[in-house]
């Protein structure tokens, strides 16, 4: 293995895949340019000599926390890899249930598994291939289920196991796939694991999980946790300190220890023999930590917002177990996996996902959900015209040796259509726009339910509106420092809870998502389900049509995709398979621009967020058109 040293150049970094990743990750989170990385001049710097440059600014406890990364990283070739082998993942189009916010079938005003049952033909008349749930398994809900307590168990506010039978047999029947969330980073503190392991220092869950010692009522180390606070949780009447990277009721399990890993891996091979079709791998590239797990980097820290974070991101036994858990769990069964990998970037990405190497099928990379420099709390628009550049260097850098995951929602995020268009003035287009990029690019779509409806953030007022626990958290430590006014302003730019209220289903009371008191704010405002089932001119029939046209055009399932150079905001691309040609114009801007003197001659067209004008040579507000060649 290579070693990396102050004296190794930037070029050398630039070659690591984790280097290079890490590298992109501090451009963007800096907003510094990417071109300085390609000038040849700045490659052969040292990074001694980089040190000495960005003294004022960078700490020196920064460099060598990154080189430990670099050198602790092993297996770093992709070796000969390519997406091109025919999968139902990649033919699917998938639909991501948040089940609490989904249907409410009994009048508790949370969603439920029943619910869902009842919602299937709406869903495979959508063109939904596959479900994902988030989690239902037993759980005190204190991060909506991402703390489980049983995993081999449903949580009776969703119903009970033989509704969650029922389910999937209905989803089979209809030809649909199934998958679950699978939460394997932490557990639940009310798992009996935890339980054990809390009572006494001798049992053997002990070392299921990080638990430390400190004296002095100081945490074991400077980690700092998603949810705001250090990420340790103090058991009572100890000096011991177990680490919670998430909220005080998620503790992080030990994945050194193999008793515990075979534990996990029987769990995920009891809900294959049910039948599921594969698992939404929850923080996936967590599991593994820095061994002593050490004080994290300041800078680091604030530049990512959560300190501790380069001794967990991408952990130096990521790639071992992955391929562990894939050979004794998931093979044996051909299931499918996606792995939710915050901070992951391409390179790594591909590390995780090519076919070769057996670790996860796919990842979400959230790279495109904020623009560069920004965070997702904060306070700005978002230039559509990033998408472009984003998937273009993914679909170069990534897309033909690797499947990429096509999304821009999901329940951890507020609304792209809101973080782009505020305003609401071109939802109807925007959506339309979006859903063309999303389902004709090369990769796997993954709607999040109410995308198909142009679903927006809901104005909530004030902060007794919302319940998820990261925003509360967060709230109460900003108030510490800010008028609560500028808290509450801060909070709701980023809130989860945006994705979180109730589907539309109608215009009725609670917009018929419950016959009770909806557990989260929900508000009718016309871009229901049933009324936009009733119009040819919905978002919700362009969503239907775009995936039936998805699905009858292998181009776009497994052909190649030619991007075409322009310099204005037009994203452009072709699809070819074989002799079918496939042509995607998109105007990512809210302004009228010139169609690019460089696009293949006009074809029939397929699909239009505007009727077109023969002849017509600008692409208005963000249009976006489909053509055959
Ligand atoms: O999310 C992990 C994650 O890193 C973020 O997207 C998360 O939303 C957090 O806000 C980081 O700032 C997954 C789940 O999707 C999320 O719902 C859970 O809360 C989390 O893991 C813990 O299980
Ligand atoms: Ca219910």
């Amino acid at each position: 293995m290579k070693q990396y040293t102050i004296k190794s150049k930037v070029r050398d970094i630039y070659e690591n895949p984790l280097g290079r990743d890490v590298i992109d990750k501090l451009t963007l989170q800096m907003g510094m340019s990417e071109k300085r990385f390609k000038n040849p001049l700045f490659r052969g710097l040292k990074l001694a000599t980089l040190r000495r440059f960005t003294k004022k600014k960078v700490d020196a406890g920064f460099w060598d926390a990154v080189l430990a990364l670099l050198n602790s990283a092993s297996d770093t070739t992709v070796g000969r890899s390519s997406d091109a082998a025919h999968k139902w993942w990649k033919e699917s189009v998938f639909y991501q249930i948040y089940p609490r916010s989904f249907y409410d079938t009994n009048g508790d005003g949370v969603g439920d598994i029943p619910g869902i049952t009842a919602k299937l033909d709406y869903l495979k008349d959508l063109g939904a291939d596959a479900l994902w749930l988030c989690p239902i398994y037993d759980s005190p809900q204190d991060d909506n289920g991402y703390d489980i307590k049983d995993y081999y168990a449903i949580d009776s506010t969703f119903g009970t196991m033989e509704d969650f039978d029922l389910l999937l047999s209905e989803v089979h029947r209809r030809d649909m796939r199934l998958i679950m969330d699978l939460v394997i980073n932490h557990t639940s503190d009310e798992h009996e694991w935890f339980q054990q392991a809390a009572a006494s220092p001798d049992s053997k869950y002990r070392n299921y999980y990080h638990v430390r010692k400190s004296a002095c009522g100081n945490p074991p180390n400077n980690w700092t946790s998603f949810f705001s606070g250090p990420a340790w949780k103090p058991l009572p009447d100890t000096d011991d300190w177990a680490l919670c990277l998430f909220s005080k009721k998620q503790m992080d399990l030990n994945w050194d220890n193999p008793d515990m890993r075979q534990d996990v891996y029987k769990l995920i091979r009891w809900w294959l023999d049910k039948g599921v079709d594969g698992f939404r791998l929850d923080v996936i590239n967590l599991i593994s930590k820095t061994p002593g797990l050490p004080d994290g980097n300041d800078f680091i820290g604030s530049l990512m917002g959560f300190r501790g974070i380069e001794h967990y991101f991408y952990g130096p036994h990521l790639h071992e177990y992955l391929r562990e858990m894939r050979k004794e769990a998931f093979d044996p069964y051909d299931a499918f996996t996606v792995g939710e990998t915050p901070g992951i970037g391409i390179e790594t990405g591909k590390l995780l996902t090519a076919e070769n190497r057996r670790e996860l099928d796919m990842i979400f990379s959230f790279d495109h959900l904020e623009m560069p420099g920004k965070s997702r709390f904060d306070e700005y628009t978002y230039d559509a015209a990033f998408l472009k550049t984003h998937f273009t260097r993914w679909m170069k850098q990534y897309g033909n040796e690797c499947r990429m995951s096509l999304f821009y929602d999901n329940h951890d995020n507020p609304r792209m259509l809101s973080k782009i268009d505020p305003s609401g003035r071109y939802r109807d287009k925007l959506s339309m726009l979006l859903a063309v990029i999303q389902f004709t690019l090369r990769g796997t779509p993954f709607i999040y339910q109410g995308q198909e409806l142009g679903a927006v953030n809901m104005p909530f007022h004030s902060i007794d509106e919302l319940r998820d626990i990261e925003s509360l958290n967060l709230y109460r430590e900003l108030i510490k420092t800010m008028q609560q006014a500028d808290a509450l302003k801060k909070v709701l730019s980023g809130t989860r809870d945006h994705a979180r209220v109730p589907m539309q289903w109608d215009a009725s009371v609670n917009s018929g998502f419950t016959a009770g008191e909806p557990w989260l704010k929900t508000v009718a405002d016309g871009y229901d389900a049933e009324s936009q089932l009733g119009n040819e001119n919905s978002v919700l029939s362009f969503y239907k049509r775009l995936a039936r046209f998805r699905k009858n055009n292998d181009a776009i399932i497994y052909g190649e995709i030619n991007i075409l150079e322009t310099d204005s905001d037009i994203f452009a691309y072709t699809r070819k398979n074989g002799s079918e040609e496939i042509y995607v114009e998109c105007n990512l801007s809210p302004e009228q621009i010139n169609r690019p003197t460089n696009r293949p001659p006009d074809g029939e067209m397929v699909l239009s967020n505007y009727s077109i004008d023969a002849g017509n040579n600008i692409m208005r507000e963000y249009e976006a058109r489909i053509c055959y060649l």
